[in-house]
């Protein structure tokens, strides 16, 4: 394993906030397989998004109600997503490195944004999730030190979700998926909201597996270095 130990001792030391590190990019963009390429090295947490929360929460598939029947169950489904992130942000680390997949923030850009525009959500509903998101931003420290964006094309990605064939993305049309580009675009590059909390690292995630790892080690000088 490759270490970044070293930092750790300074950490405790000066009491050093972990560099929290934000994956962020389209469903099937390759989030999960970039947090699994820093597992081999030693002293960073790694916190993969609670999808399996989503489609298990006391026997109830969040993911699954969400998806067949959006006007019933976007607000309750958005609500559990800020539950389960805000408990993400929040978790301690004590490693010198905290990467998570996704964030409130794309949560409530990208997803909810989308649910708005389309009418998914009744105004009233998002009035009340936006309300929960700025108190949260306010009165709750989240830190963010980097994000890095896994960018794609909707076409790849869209192959990609067929491909792997998660049960409750079948329905997910190809316009979905280029409305959630354009959204995160807006969010990241053209940055439309005023709150982007942290620098933007574009990686090209179009790269199929034998050739992304290269990709992907462009990001460990930023990731690794700044903790130290
Ligand atoms: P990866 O590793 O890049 O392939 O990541 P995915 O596709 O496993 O993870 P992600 O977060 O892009 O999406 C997981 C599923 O959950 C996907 O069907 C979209 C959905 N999802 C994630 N976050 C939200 C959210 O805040 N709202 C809604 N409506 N869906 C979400």
């Amino acid at each position: 394993m490759l270490s970044v130990a070293s930092n750790i001792s300074k950490m405790s030391a000066n009491n050093v906030k972990p560099f929290t590190v934000f994956v962020e990019g389209n469903i099937g963009s390759g989030k999960t397989t970039f947090l699994e390429h820093f597992r081999q090295f030693e002293d960073i947490t790694l916190l993969t998004e609670p999808v399996e929360m989503w489609r298990d929460l006391k026997g109830c598939n969040l993911l699954e109600l969400m998806y067949k029947d959006p006007e019933k169950w976007a607000m309750t489904f958005q609500s559990y997503v800020s539950l389960t992130m805000l408990d993400m942000h929040r978790r301690p680390a004590s490693t010198p490195v905290k990467l998570m997949e996704r964030s409130l923030f794309s949560a409530r850009y990208c997803f909810v944004e989308h649910m708005m525009r389309n009418n998914t959500l009744h105004p009233a509903q998002f009035a009340v999730l936006d309300e929960w998101f700025r108190f949260i931003q306010h009165n709750i420290p989240i830190d963010a030190d980097l994000i890095v964006y896994l960018k794609t094309s909707p076409s790849i990605v869209y192959q990609r979700i067929k491909k792997r064939a998660r049960s409750e993305e079948q329905c997910v049309p190809l316009s979905y998926i280029e409305e959630l580009h354009r959204l995160h675009e807006d969010w990241l590059i053209n940055r439309i909201h005023a709150e982007c909390p942290a620098p933007v690292l574009v990686l090209d995630a179009d790269l199929d597996l034998s050739q992304i790892t290269d990709e992907y080690k462009r990001s460990e000088h930023q990731i690794l270095r700044k903790a130290v």
